[in-house]
């Protein structure tokens, strides 16, 4: 059964079937298919709902039934115990490699952080128990999020953290998950949803790479992370991959609460070039993703940081020009004896304004502008070799990127090699035309579509 799961998605399978004269080669998409989504490539050529228009008053009004032996709770994240449930169940049971090498390590702290943004229903934090015991065996939550999509501006769902217990897999409680959840946005009169996955399912929006930029060599070659190619040897790699001690960017210095208007005005600004992006509406919305998540000051030492910001002040005029973050993701490392954890930083949101600089194009036309793009593409390349520089201070292993938002201009040059997952980016009853996900376009540097940063 496994095997021809495996197969199934393969060209292999088809050609198999084709001779044996078995089932349809296609994944059935047993769920998939019943869900108001662009059912496959072709069918995204409108831009729009899919559903017809709904109240909340149309929406069943009790939880969608679950397999006996198992109830709804709702996760009060804002409790100890309970952000502790979620966290132990994510770190036995959540998103692993495809060699099974590697599981994400979401810490309580980031999970707070990632599921109360202003305005977030504490009801689309929803767990599954069992009912005997107890036990917190599935999970999936929701935060509220305003996107645009090309034109159009619209409140969605940002779907985040499915979950169910490795024992519980293939019962198709995934779908009793995603159901509820669905449930309990309507009910708020929001009926669109984004979200991201490692597997492909109907249909895509846009599709991203991931790339790795090493800041500990010696350790990612021993963990398995990093190759070590023939003649290459590691005291060179160390060499090759060591940022250096200073920023360089005058200006440049970590980011601070008064900064957050100027950085949202800055943020929504860059942020509307793109075909799919994060509003940003509110400097709550800043304060939250940026702020909050460097975590308090005790004794002088930040524990528990979880998001890293960086501004670039003028000098002469005191103004902002820039911003630029990342966020720590660690990894548990499966079966290894020596290492148990990759601490991993991922590339999150930045903006320039150098963009909207006098002379250079207006926001619109950006991308076809080449002394403009030339000149993002120097300032980005700098902000990023001074974001290295912190990164290795604070002793990460490695930055992840995505061939997302303009991270094309510095992938190559900061010597971010390509990795082998994709984050594939779906949207919930909403139809748009693929998105550029940056896979064609790294080496030419140009901007992808995709202005949204999913945790
Ligand atoms: S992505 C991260 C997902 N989590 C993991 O990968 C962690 C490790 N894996 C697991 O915990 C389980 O394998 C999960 C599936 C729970 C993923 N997105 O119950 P099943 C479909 C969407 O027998 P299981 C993230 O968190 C699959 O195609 N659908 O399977 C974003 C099949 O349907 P169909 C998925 O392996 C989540 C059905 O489920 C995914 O035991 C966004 C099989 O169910 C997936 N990642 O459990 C969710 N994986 O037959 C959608 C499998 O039709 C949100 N499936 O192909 C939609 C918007 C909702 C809100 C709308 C508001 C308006």
């Amino acid at each position: 059964d496994d095997i021809r799961k495996a197969l199934q998605a393969t060209d292999l399978m088809k050609l198999l079937e084709g001779h044996l004269g078995g089932p349809p080669a296609v994944a059935e998409h047993k769920f998939w298919k019943t869900q108001p989504v662009p059912q496959k490539e072709g069918d995204q050529e409108t831009e729009g709902p899919i559903d017809e228009h709904k109240t909340p008053a149309d929406v069943q009004q009790h939880p969608i039934a679950l397999p006996a032996g198992f109830e709804w709770s709702v996760v009060d994240v804002k409790k100890d115990d309970e952000i502790d449930e979620v966290h132990n169940l994510l770190t036995e049971n959540y998103v692993e490699d495809d060699d099974a090498m590697f599981r994400f390590r979401y810490s309580r702290e980031f999970l707070l952080w990632a599921l109360t943004p202003p305005g977030y229903y504490k009801e689309w934090h929803i767990g599954v128990r069992v009912q005997k015991t107890g036990k917190l065996v599935g999970f999936i939550s929701g935060i509220p999020v305003e996107l645009r999509v090309r034109n159009n501006t619209f409140m969605n769902a940002e779907i985040n953290f499915l979950c169910v217990h490795k024992k519980l897999r293939s019962k198709r409680l995934a779908p009793v998950l995603i159901k509820e959840v669905t449930r309990r946005v309507n009910l708020e009169n929001i009926w669109q949803a984004i979200y991201t996955a490692g597997v492909r399912i109907p249909t895509p929006f846009s599709t991203c790479r991931y790339y790795h930029r090493s800041l500990n060599p010696a350790k990612l070659v021993d963990i398995g992370f990093s190759p070590l190619r023939k003649g290459e040897t590691i005291a060179r790699l160390v060499r090759k991959y060591n940022p250096g001690e200073q920023t360089r960017t005058p200006g440049f210095r970590e980011m601070v609460p008064v900064d957050v208007p100027q950085v949202a005005a800055l943020l929504r600004r860059y942020l509307g070039r793109f075909d799919c992006a994060q509003m940003f509406n509110t400097d709550e919305d800043v304060e939250h993703w940026f702020i909050s998540g460097m975590g308090t000051e005790v004794n002088g030492k930040r524990d528990n940081q979880v998001v890293w910001a960086y501004v670039v002040e003028d000098p002469t005029t005191n103004l902002i020009t820039d911003v630029v973050s990342f966020y720590t993701l660690p990894s548990t490392i499966m079966q290894h004896p020596k290492h148990d954890c990759l601490n991993a930083a991922y590339m999150f949101y930045y903006a320039s304004d150098v963009v909207f600089a006098p002379g250079a194009s207006s926001d619109d036309a950006f991308t076809h502008d080449l002394k403009t793009q030339n000149l993002l593409d120097r300032r980005l390349n700098a902000l990023v070799t001074d974001l290295l520089v912190m990164a290795k201070k604070h002793e990460f292993d490695v930055v992840n990127a995505l061939t997302l938002l303009d991270n094309n201009m510095f992938l190559d040059e900061q010597m971010f090699g390509r990795g082998d997952g994709a984050l594939v980016h779906y949207l919930y009853n909403w139809s748009t035309a693929p998105i550029d996900g940056g896979l064609s376009t790294t080496s030419q540097r140009k901007s992808s579509g995709v202005g949204v940063v999913m945790l």
